[in-house]
């Protein structure tokens, strides 16, 4: 199938998390769609309702994530929540200002007819405007895995300039890309035993991922999916700080 040559669906997917107090809520809403395939599904179809602070507080509820319309005939692509394989159209997840660590993880499914799904996917945040609102210090980033697990790249929010993860695809069926949305504090990211201070422990626990062949290693701290001496210079800079009071 030639890109653009068949029915591509546009999903807008919503990412909840309440952000600085004065911000409140603050709804960073992500799309994906195939280039020079136009959709006639707009992603404002999909405009989707603001959780409320108390409701967000609860945590993830299933029973918030708001079903899209139902699929075009022919072929099309989906972002599903990974832990509920529910259709995403709106999620959030808890967030606490005081030490952000938010990791949602998002499927990109494609489905329908054969052979698949052709086209240069793009997974885009389309209101970066809000990450002004947030704390300069805190890295919001995007990590790409392929559908067998290996690292496909990064996408800073903070230094892109059009917030745009692009890949090709040829003739895709099922799931073929698994994308994490994380919002993390510097401290708590390097708090790797989660003791909320940076010590030692941490600093042994990176040492035992250094430079090894790990899927998402758990000390890779910048999201670049290797452990080296750029996690070890932010883990110094962050050292001894108590998360806890942050
Ligand atoms: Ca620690
Ligand atoms: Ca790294």
């Amino acid at each position: 199938m030639k890109i653009g040559s068949k029915l591509a669906v546009i999903v807008a997917v919503a990412a909840w998390f309440e952000g600085a107090a004065a911000a409140g809520n603050l709804p960073l809403h992500f799309r994906i769609s195939l280039e020079q395939a136009p959709n006639p599904f707009m992603p404002d179809t999909f405009r989707a309702i603001a959780a409320d602070r108390s409701d967000a507080r609860k945590g993830y509820d299933p029973l918030d994530v708001l079903q899209p319309p139902g699929p075009p005939t022919g072929d099309y692509l989906q972002a599903m929540s990974t832990d509920t394989g529910r259709q995403l159209t709106i999620d959030y997840r808890p967030f606490d200002p005081t030490a952000p660590d938010v990791t949602f993880p998002i499927d990109i499914v494609a489905s329908g007819q054969n052979p698949g799904v052709s086209g240069a996917v793009v997974f885009e945040l389309t209101n970066s405007e809000l990450l002004e609102d947030t704390n300069a210090e805190w890295m919001v980033y995007l990590k790409r895995y392929e559908a067998g697990g290996a690292f496909a790249g990064k996408l800073d929010l903070r230094t892109s300039q059009d917030h745009k993860m692009r890949w090709l695809l040829s003739d895709a069926k099922g799931t073929l890309a698994a994308i994490l949305l994380i919002i993390r504090e510097p401290c708590a990211a390097a708090d790797l035993d989660g003791s909320g201070v940076v010590t030692l422990a941490d600093l042994e626990l990176m040492a035992a991922d250094w430079h090894a062949s790990l899927s998402r290693p758990a000390a890779d701290l910048d999201g670049d999916d290797k452990v080296d001496l750029s996690d070890l210079l932010m883990l110094a800079d962050n050292w001894l700080c108590d998360c806890r009071q942050n």
